[in-house]
């Protein structure tokens, strides 16, 4: 569809742009403004009040311990720092950055730690990429799913920003890693000390010790002052407020790869040390709250991401499934990173059925919803990543359909 033409059916509907009336000087032009040197740090418009983080809209506790980003009013790919998801099993802690170490020990020639100064003195290095929890989605248990769940409910513990610090293969040739090290104990320094076992392989990869996010420095909830970051492995091994990093030759199982995120399978097994967020996509709009206002030019707008690389294909589908249409990709389209994708629609005011459906580099394609409970059964929570619904009905309001 040709630019004009969308614009020439915007202005024939009743609720489009007004004619111009070229006299009209609005109120804000007759008097100064606000002085700019009253905001040494801005913060958005009072109008947009309502885009916010929260917690799950039905969740059945008195309190939460993660808050959502509201993907439904985001555009491109990264997530603002104030808006980016947050899962914390011990709230913030407050760390002074001139107190705060990181010590490196273990199966290593030299044990050292690490203040920030230290760190700063490595090469850095920044790079885009999606952070995912992997309890993202983990709604497909029938008992669960709340009809009035929008974007924010369902996918909300998803962003995307660009991380800065040193290569932790840097630090470890640093140390010096002994023959044998296979795994690497991660620990943060909140009340919950949580820990993780790291593969060596990634962490002699692309793994980073994140200081900065978004130009600035990480905020209290990510992590401040030092993230361990691993490209396209779950949340949770993220492991925030980074104290120690310990050598081994075997997987340290700890509490969280233990009893929490492992997948229980159908036949009673768990399967653990699933790291890689697979191919996984959404429409961010129209979605709940955010249907289309009138029939006529809709623009279909979502991301789309992969821990295994990049994605090639987003495919769009508005009746439902029959028929399947490739949308448009945004550049940068980065690794381990939030893809936009877009589609020009028309919504011809009827009952319509969206779905996406994206592939990555190494030919994954997100599964159907059945296919993925299948194959899971009924026990499975985490990872996720199974083709996503949305129903528009004829006045244009947008549910979730399962
Ligand atoms: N020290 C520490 N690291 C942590 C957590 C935590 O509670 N403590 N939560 C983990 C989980 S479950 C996720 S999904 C991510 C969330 O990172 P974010 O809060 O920056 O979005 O951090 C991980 N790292
Ligand atoms: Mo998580």
């Amino acid at each position: 569809m040709r630019r004009g033409s969308i614009a020439l059916a915007a202005a024939t509907v009743a609720t489009g742009p007004a004619r111009a009336a070229e006299t009209d000087v609005p109120p804000w032009m007759l008097e100064q403004g606000t002085p700019v040197d009253e905001l040494p740090y801005g913060s958005p418009s009072p109008f947009e009040k309502s885009v916010v983080r929260r917690p799950h809209e039905t969740l059945p506790f008195p309190t939460s311990a993660s808050v959502l980003t509201p993907l439904q009013d985001l555009e491109g790919i990264i997530t603002p720092n104030g808006l980016h998801y947050i899962r914390s099993h011990a709230g913030t802690p407050a760390i002074d950055p001139a107190q705060h170490r990181l010590l490196v020990h273990g199966m290593v020639d030299r044990p050292l730690s690490f203040g920030m100064d230290d760190l700063a003195r490595f090469p850095s290095i920044s790079r885009l990429h999606f952070l995912e929890c992997s309890g993202n989605t983990s709604f497909y248990k029938a008992s669960l799913i709340k009809p009035n769940w929008n974007v924010q409910d369902t996918h909300g513990l998803l962003s995307c920003a660009e991380w800065t610090g040193v290569r932790l293969a840097d630090v470890l040739a640093e140390v010096g890693v002994k023959p044998g090290v296979k795994w690497i104990l991660a620990e943060g320094a909140d009340a919950a000390a949580m820990t993780r076992s790291v593969p060596i392989e990634k962490a002699q990869d692309d793994a980073i010790l994140a200081y900065a996010q978004n130009g600035e420095r990480l905020r209290p909830e990510q992590g401040y002052p030092l993230r361990l970051f691993l490209p396209g492995y779950e949340g949770n091994i993220n492991i925030k407020w980074l104290r120690r990093l310990k050598l081994g030759d075997q997987p340290f199982e700890t509490r969280e790869e233990t009893s929490k995120y492992t997948d229980l399978l159908t036949d009673g097994i768990a399967r653990q040390f699933n790291f890689v967020m697979e191919v996984k996509s959404v429409i961010t709009r129209p979605s709940p709250g955010r249907g289309p206002a009138q029939p006529g030019f809709c623009e279909v707008t979502g991301l789309a991401w992969s821990g295994n690389g990049r994605i090639t294909r987003v495919e769009v589908s508005t009746d439902g499934g029959a028929k399947w249409g490739n949308a448009s990709l945004q550049e940068p389209i980065l690794s381990k990173c939030l893809t936009r994708f877009r589609l020009p629609w028309t919504w011809n005011g009827g009952p319509a059925t969206l779905k996406s459906r994206a592939t990555d580099e190494t030919g994954m394609v997100q599964p159907t919803r059945e296919s993925q409970l299948a194959e899971r059964g009924p026990n499975f929570y985490y990872h996720y990543n199974a083709i996503h619904t949305w129903q528009i009905a004829p006045g244009g309001e947008v549910k979730l359909a399962v």
